[in-house]
């Protein structure tokens, strides 16, 4: 809602001074924005953040409808939709998008983030830019990166200490050869499936165990079907935060720009709110979880069990992104 103070401060900006029809570079839009996962997760807060600020910016013209927990559909789906300009936007993980940007693939290779600053790093930096031309060439505008998190190992079987825990596990990955082949490779069995699906396939029983970070285990409430959560922090896919390049083409450069805006500050509120969540789901996933840290040594021989991975997918996500990103990563790793 916008408050008077902001509408005022709005209306200062907007060109009325010089006699301009309030707002008149914008027209009236609502924007449809789905969302797999549930309205909690801290993509509600950036959400928010992008709808206060193209409230007061466009004089409250531009409107965003937002939809949660795959109600309107899928992340593939939804962007596929987002393809033939019959949706305006989405929040996506990359992965289920390799069908499409074959390139996106290099975040999905096991272990290649550390810490968050690296992702960041990557992810604002030029090498954000050159997957953002490859997404675009799609048909699909990256308004902003914006955080999911390092992805750990929740089943029913067993704690996973060590790579033989694996064996056996039945595992939902996602939609994603990378994954699928990551996890086949350290002895589950993998399956890929639709976000959608998780929570009933678990229940169920038909899989014994997922991988997500703690946040999207908490609010998609995985914690309920699981018994133990392995601290495998195996891989970091972003979020990307798209718009239909068909729509965006029909927009005026003033919505276009606020829509950038509102995003990038969307992304700021939404990265502080995921980090801040992510120990407190943590801890509040430890009173339903039995859960295990693993050691570096054992890290080390995951790792290990996981590079024929990289050696078999490089070719086809391409050499040259996979160089865009670790060239980023030597810098930020200062070598
Ligand atoms: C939500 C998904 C989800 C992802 C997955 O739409 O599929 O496991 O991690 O958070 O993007």
């Amino acid at each position: 809602m916008l408050n008077r103070r902001t509408f005022t401060a709005a209306v200062a900006g907007s060109g009325l001074a010089l006699g301009l029809p309030a707002f008149a570079q914008f027209a009236d839009r609502t924007i449809k924005f789905t969302n797999g996962v549930n309205e909690d997760h801290p993509v509600g807060v950036g959400v928010k953040k992008m709808q206060e600020i193209l409230g007061a910016k466009s004089g409250g013209k531009m409107k965003i409808s937002a939809f949660w927990g795959g109600s309107a559909g899928g992340d593939l789906q939804a962007t596929q939709a987002l393809r033939a300009g019959t949706q305006e936007m989405v929040c996506t993980s990359s992965s289920p998008l390799v069908g499409i940007v074959k390139e996106l693939g290099v975040f999905d290779l096991p272990f290649l983030f550390n810490s968050e600053k690296e992702a960041d790093a990557v992810l604002d930096g030029p090498a954000g830019e050159y997957f953002n031309k490859k997404l675009e060439a799609a048909g699909l505008v990256n308004l902003a990166y914006w955080e999911n998190g390092f992805r750990n190992l929740t089943n029913s079987k067993r704690p996973i200490n060590k790579v033989e825990d694996f064996e056996g596990v039945k595992v939902r990955v996602m939609q994603n050869n990378i994954f699928l082949d990551s996890f086949k490779t350290l002895g589950t069995n993998a399956v890929p499936m639709a976000f959608g699906e998780v929570f009933t396939a678990l229940e169920t029983r038909t899989i014994d165990g997922q991988e997500n970070p703690f946040v999207t285990i908490e609010t998609s409430k995985f914690f309920e079907v699981q018994k133990y959560l392995s601290v495998t922090r195996h891989a970091y896919t972003p979020f990307l935060v798209l718009y239909s390049k068909k729509l965006w083409d029909g927009l005026k450069p003033e919505e276009q720009a606020l829509l950038r805006e509102a995003a990038k500050e969307g992304q700021k509120v939404q990265r502080q709110a995921n980090r801040d969540l992510n120990a407190k789901s943590l801890e509040t996933l430890k009173k339903s979880l039995q859960v295990n840290e693993i050691s570096a040594a054992e890290q080390k021989r995951m790792l290990d069990k996981v590079k024929p991975v990289y050696d078999k997918n490089v070719p086809t996500i391409g050499a040259e992104a996979v160089k865009v990103v670790t060239d980023e990563l030597k810098k930020v790793r200062g070598g």
